[in-house]
């Protein structure tokens, strides 16, 4: 079995490429142009220890469609798994040409080799599949109730969202239109290691540790459902073996929290840890709101709990401990890709250009 992963040298695909290296035999193709937020380095520590053909790294931009041709010609896969985006939203609101290159025109140029690719080589492979990894943010914002599922409508409120909502339109349409075998899965807000520290979580614990003020946007009481990667990694490979083709499925935590909380929490464990004197909620401080800011989510996760057999194996307490641990004792690469990424926690998404 030969597998395409997209956005490997990214948070949640790097997840992917880890657990696929350690418990299965695929061959894997990782399809990423290495953007500010990738890293090959946790891949190339399990890789070095296992089989070294089983995995090739294709540097390739999906916004140039014969590259895209070539890499998709090249490693003839039985499986695409598509995650390679511009994935932060401050960053779609300051630079959101960028996420239309990648999110829409990337997954369009994909979509083409991969139909280009599977109409040549149906007889050979028969289980192909599609499979694109979407987000919750396309369902748009929630009110104090109510819940996402697979049938609510879309309605993104941001660049990031609307161009992940657009290429979710364009993925359902290749399995109308062309019979092209698609899965889509939408998930709630991932956290866990090896998160580009721009996201609340690393970004908060980065920030106290470097005694810096940490920022909570507007009053704190925006709500999103976390999800610890791992158990998203989980569910994307049961969603192979138990999915339907065509079918989308919400993956969520059941684990929604306020911001506020999040960072009050993350405060505190932090103060036990370190045995700080001066607590580090001092640090906390409300700043200006995120444009557009999406007050809350939440996945209803009965499909995939009923129709997978899938559920999360962490409780938010035990991911969000495993996480700041890990960021305790890796802060030498937090420093190192913020300086490589030439970005250092500072505020962004205000419209400044
Ligand atoms: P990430 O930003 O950590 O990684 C994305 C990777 O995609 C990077 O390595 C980047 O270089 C690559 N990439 C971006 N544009 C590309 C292009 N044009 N060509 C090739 N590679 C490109 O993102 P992530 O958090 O790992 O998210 C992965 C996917 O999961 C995204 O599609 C995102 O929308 C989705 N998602 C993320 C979350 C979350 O909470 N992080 C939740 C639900 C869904
Ligand atoms: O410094 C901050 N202060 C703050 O209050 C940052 C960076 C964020 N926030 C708030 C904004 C959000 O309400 O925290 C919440 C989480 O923010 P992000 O980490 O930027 O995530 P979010 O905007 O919810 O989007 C994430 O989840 C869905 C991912 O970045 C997306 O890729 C995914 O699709």
């Amino acid at each position: 079995m030969k597998i395409l992963v997209t956005g490997g040298a990214g948070f949640i695909g790097g997840a992917l490429i880890r657990k696929l290296l350690q418990n299965t035999s695929y061959k894997i193709f990782n399809l990423d142009k290495l953007s500010y937020a990738s890293d090959l380095v946790s891949i190339n520590q399990i890789n070095s220890s296992s089989d070294i053909n089983r995995y090739e790294f294709l540097n390739v931009d999906l916004a140039d469609q014969s590259k895209t041709q070539d890499a998709v010609e090249y490693s003839k896969p039985d499986k695409i798994i598509h995650l390679a985006a511009e994935s932060h939203v401050d960053r779609s609101i300051d630079s959101p040409s960028l996420f239309i290159q990648s999110n829409i025109l990337g997954t369009f140029n994909l979509l083409e080799s991969a139909k280009i690719h599977w109409e040549k080589s149906k007889k050979d492979i028969i289980d192909f599949l599609f499979h694109h990894v979407s987000t919750d943010e396309v369902f748009g914002s929630l009110g104090s109730t109510g819940q996402f599922n697979e049938d609510t409508k879309y309605d993104p409120r941001s660049p990031y969202s609307a161009s992940k909502a657009s290429s979710d339109h364009l993925v359902r349409s290749y399995f109308h239109t062309y019979e092209l075998p698609i899965l889509i899965t939408n998930c709630s807000n991932n956290y866990g290691p090896w998160q580009f520290p721009e996201k609340l979580i690393p970004l908060v614990i980065m920030k106290a540790i470097s005694n810096e003020y940490i920022p909570i946007y507007g009053n704190g009481k925006n709500i999103r459902d976390w999800l610890f990667v791992d158990d998203h990694v989980d569910a994307l490979l049961q969603i192979w073996d138990r999915g339907v083709i065509g079918e989308t499925y919400c993956i969520g935590g059941e684990s929604e929290r306020s911001n506020k909380f999040i960072v009050e929490y993350i405060c505190e464990a932090l103060n036990k840890k370190l045995n700080n004197k001066k607590s580090f909620k001092e640090l906390i401080k409300f700043v200006k709101d995120r444009p557009g800011h999406d007050h809350r989510y939440s996945i209803n996760p009965n499909k995939i709990k009923n129709q997978i057999k899938w559920k999360p194996k962490l409780t938010f307490e035990e991911g969000i401990d495993r996480t700041i641990d890990w960021y305790l004792n890796n802060q030498a690469w937090c420093k190192r890709v913020l300086l490589d990424a030439g970005y250092s926690g500072e505020r962004i998404g205000l419209q400044k250009e």
